[in-house]
């Protein structure tokens, strides 16, 4: 299991912050998230076996957010 500090661009209000928790929750591996509006991030534990930084990420992006450093 890893645990990873996501920093993210885009998240105006607690509802953004909700739906990058959800989106995250969502890809499979994934056992634990939390997010925040300041400092704008997420720290998602994950097992590298079933993904990674880079599906982490593409799931942010897809939500509409930019991840500026991961
Ligand atoms: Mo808040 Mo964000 O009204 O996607 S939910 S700005």
């Amino acid at each position: 299991m890893l645990t990873t500090i996501i920093k993210i661009k885009g998240m105006t209000c607690m509802g953004c912050v909700n739906s990058v928790k959800n989106v995250l929750k969502n890809v499979t591996g994934v056992t634990q998230v939390d997010a925040s509006l300041d400092p704008p991030q997420a720290t998602v534990q994950y097992d590298q076996a079933s993904t990674s930084i880079d599906l982490l990420k593409e799931a942010i992006i897809d939500a509409g957010f930019e991840v500026i450093d991961a």
